[in-house]
């Protein structure tokens, strides 16, 4: 039994662990001891929750979600934890009466960045959902030693650097050497007789072990916790021992170093797949120590495993862990001697695959040379799979053999590689989009050859995000606020936000939002100025853009309105009085490879420099860009935004989540019809959305008709004298070469469009000013986004899961 939560109880707990945990009284004890202290304080009261929901689960055999994700870009937990587990009051008191401020150890815990950016924290708000609907669940990932690089601005250009988020070790986690898998590479294969039967093995040539590290995912005061299980690699004993009885003392440390390197480090592309060698050994490791702890832990050894379908669904969080299909039809007919068609028939009904992109040269491909040297039976069910597949393709359609090339999931062009998409489409019971718009494209334009073959397959589930971190914890004088208006419990039944409508025509209720809205600022300004030494200005409209910089996503557009009306007011043609006081906010990260995309943040930074410091702004345009945006930063900046930038060209963004979190929090949203946008403005209505740009059709009519971005910068003044003005190199010292490329690439390559979209933007940057003119108005608008998003909880995202693709009862 938990212990009875009491002041007196917690503080005794907080003692012992401080005590018994750290090794330090309290009078010795440092902010990170007390941190721990408290960590495991928290956890001491989930735990018995979390043991009794594993047993059950074990006992019940319900049906399980095993979510398969490469990333899980957590964010705090502290926060999290103690709200989840209804401890919030309690912990702040008892630490009050121990004489400590639980806000200074709040602070002092580092974030776990396991993720880059949308797709990892939508898993994490996923998790967080099935634990508060009481659906049994094990996310499984990787424990990166090193996640997200941090960012810094060295001369306002980026600089990466390890997140070494483990240095003091996380309070969070439970290791468990001692039930570690081994996971196998390269070798070879071989066929042998098994009583009259021929059969195929695999002698691997290596292998490592793969450490499970249990996280606690407790739902919302409900109190269920299910478990994420992060794995770590080591070498194996029998891997060192071989290599250090031969003597060899320094090969025995490399072949750990080598093992150990699988977990060590989160790749930093967000959406150009590299095809390096340590990136498959990852997927692979992850998914084969998921799939051995699943089956070994969750499936009695005499369970019928034609029925494993009944059991679990794996959901491959895009195409990272697809390598999980073969791996599954080698366990079940190479290890479990399943007939081919059977084990086959099983999987499919075990796996279902998640799409997050639509962009070409981010779907993945592996070179059947690197697969099949590091996995050469998997290579081998990959082939046998596209056999069997095409086999049926051709009993369908005839020998159509251009049809056929397009379905192959094996790619002869321009090398021999493994699409894992179409493994996954070929392979998944089901197959989804992350909103309307993605899906139906999806289906259209980028696997139509594969929704005729498979009617029914294709469907749509809606992002979503968790209103306990994003409105909750990062908004709690809104909370408060639709709490008193609405009553408790809308964080579980966001719907109930439907019930603030009524409410957007009350003066006094406005001017209550008015005032969250403003507290929030100043709130944001505290945290940049002691992060930064940034300070909002006071009367600005707050204007954010933070999300991964891409040229999809399109900041240089954002660039442009700022230097736009920067030299609007410079050259004499706008008086800056005539401005409505803005703040542009930047948040980014680049993949370290990728140079458009720092060159963009250079040019933020120093467009920001020369801005932020011209008298003749008179202080009525500020650029800020805080460094290392991140979870931590995101509960901050959102709820004290007045507007949202979702700007990508349509038909580049498959969802966007962010865009859903500012919604809620009432920032207006300046956007293009794309991704998830089109339904928040279809909900939000569209005098309380500012829409610009081409739509999805539009854009490719233009690229049909061929698009030539000289003319766009000849067309409009504004924006010939806008690029003209970077291109002059006053935003670089008088060095016309630095942005020089950037300046080119949107003049004559611009495969996003960006010129395309200006004026349109501009024209819908201008509705903007006016609108916040209007104080009431726009506090009106705001209102009705929040009352209006209830649909974007990640609640009703695994809702649709449930019905559409896993149809797991919740657990009783
Ligand atoms: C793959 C292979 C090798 C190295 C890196 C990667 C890689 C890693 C991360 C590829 C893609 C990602 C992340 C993609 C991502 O975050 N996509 C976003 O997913 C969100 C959740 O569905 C959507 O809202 C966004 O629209 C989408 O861009």
């Amino acid at each position: 039994m938990a212990p009875p939560v009491t002041v007196d109880g917690f503080v005794a707990q907080f003692l012992r662990n401080l005590n018994f945990d750290r090794g330090v009284a309290l009078s010795a004890s440092s902010i990170t001891d007390q941190y721990f202290a408290l960590a495991y304080t928290v956890r001491d009261y989930l735990v018995a929750r979390w043991l009794e929901d594993q047993r059950r689960l074990r006992e019940t055999q319900a049906k399980t979600v095993c979510y398969l994700s490469a990333e899980y870009l957590l964010g705090r937990q502290l926060d999290n934890d103690l709200l989840a587990g209804g401890l919030d009051e309690i912990a702040t008191e008892a630490l009050a009466a121990c004489g400590i401020d639980i806000a200074d150890l709040r602070d002092a815990e580092v974030e776990p960045g396991l993720g880059n950016g949308g797709l990892g924290r939508l898993a994490a708000c996923f998790i967080d959902s099935l634990a508060t609907m009481s659906v049994p669940n094990i996310g499984y990932g990787i424990r990166y030693e090193y996640g997200i690089f941090r960012q810094t601005f060295v001369d306002a250009q980026q600089v990466e650097q390890p997140d070494a988020w483990l240095t003091m070790g996380s309070p969070w986690e439970f290791p468990h050497p001692e039930a570690a898998q081994t996971v196998s590479f390269g070798g070879h294969t071989e066929t042998y007789d098994d009583d009259g039967v021929t059969r195929t093995r695999w002698v691997p040539g290596w292998g490592v072990q793969a450490v499970p590290y249990n996280l606690m995912v407790p739902g919302f005061q409900n109190g269920r916790v299910n478990t994420l299980r992060l794995w770590s690699s080591v070498a194996t004993d029998s891997f060192d021992l071989r290599v250090f009885n031969s003597g060899d003392y320094e090969e025995a440390v490399r072949a750990q170093t080598f093992a150990e390197n699988i977990s060590k480090v989160l790749y930093p592309e967000d959406s150009t797949p590299q095809g390096k060698e340590l990136r498959l050994q990852q997927q692979y490791f992850f998914v084969a120590a998921s799939i051995a702890d699943f089956l070994s832990q969750m499936v009695p050894d005499d369970a019928d495993l034609t029925a494993l379908g009944d059991r679990v669904i794996f959901q491959l969080n895009d195409t990272h862990p697809v390598i999980a299909v073969p791996e599954l039809m080698r366990v079940l007919v190479d290890e479990k001697k399943m007939e081919w068609d059977a084990a086959w028939a099983v999987t499919q009904q075990c796996f279902a695959y998640t799409c997050h992109t639509l962009l070409p040269e981010a779907l993945e491909v592996w070179s059947v040379d690197l697969l099949g040297r590091l996995l050469p039976r998997h290579l081998e069910i990959i082939y046998r799979i596209n056999a069997e597949f095409l086999l049926a393709v051709r009993e369908r359609f005839g020998d159509d053999e251009m049809r056929i090339r397009d379905m192959s999931i094996i790619a002869e062009y321009p090398e021999r590689s493994v699409r894992m998409a179409y493994l996954a489409t070929v392979a998944g019971a089901k197959v989804n989009g992350v909103a309307e718009l993605h899906s139906q494209l999806l289906r259209d334009k980028v696997l139509p050859a594969f929704d005729e073959f498979f009617p029914g397959k294709f469907t749509n589930v809606t992002n979503g995000v968790t209103p306990r971190r994003f409105m909750r914890l990062a908004n709690p004088q809104l909370s408060g606020l639709l709490t008193d208006t609405l009553g408790a419990g809308w964080e579980t039944d966001l719907d109930r936000l439907r019930g603030l409508e009524a409410f957007a025509d009350d003066a006094d209720f406005r001017a209550q939002f008015a005032e969250v809205k403003a507290a929030n600022k100043r709130r944001l300004s505290e945290v940049l100025h002691a992060r930064d030494g940034f300070d909002v200005s006071d009367g600005h409209m707050l204007d954010v853009m933070v999300k991964r910089l891409h040229e999809y996503k399109r900041q240089m557009l954002k660039v442009l309105h700022v230097v736009s009306t920067y030299e609007s007011v410079v050259s004499g043609r706008v008086a800056a009085s005539d401005l409505q006081p803005r703040t542009a906010v930047f948040g980014a990260k680049a993949a370290p490879g990728y140079q458009m995309a720092k060159r963009i943040i250079h040019l933020i930074n120093a467009v920001g420099s020369v801005v932020n410091d011209d008298p003749r702004l008179e202080g009525r345009l500020k650029v800020l860009f805080p460094p290392n945006y991140n979870v931590t930063l995101a509960e901050r900046v959102i709820p004290a935004a007045d507007l949202s930038e979702q700007i990508s060209l349509a038909g580049k963004e498959a969802s966007g989540t962010g865009n859903m979190k500012f919604a809620l929090n009432g920032a207006l949203t300046i956007g293009t019809d794309d991704g998830a946008n089109v339904e928040i403005r279809q909900l939000v209505g569209d005098e309380n959305f500012f829409l610009f740009g081409m739509s999805e059709p539009e854009v490719e009519a233009l690229w049909a008709r061929g698009y030539k971005p000289s003319s766009f910068y000849q067309a409009d003044d504004d924006l010939r004298r806008a690029i003209d003005l970077i291109a002059s190199g006053v935003f670089s010292g008088g060095d016309r070469s630095v942005f020089e490329p950037l300046v080119s690439n949107l003049l004559y390559d611009d495969r996003f469009m960006v010129l395309a979209d200006f004026t349109s933007y501009m024209a819908a940057q201008r509705r903007v000013d006016a609108a916040y003119a209007d104080q009431d108005a726009w506090n009106r608008a705001a209102i009705l986004n929040i009352a209006r998003c209830g649909f974007f909880s990640s609640d009703r995202s695994m809702r649709d899961y449930i019905d559409r693709i896993w149809h797991t009862p919740p657990m009783v």
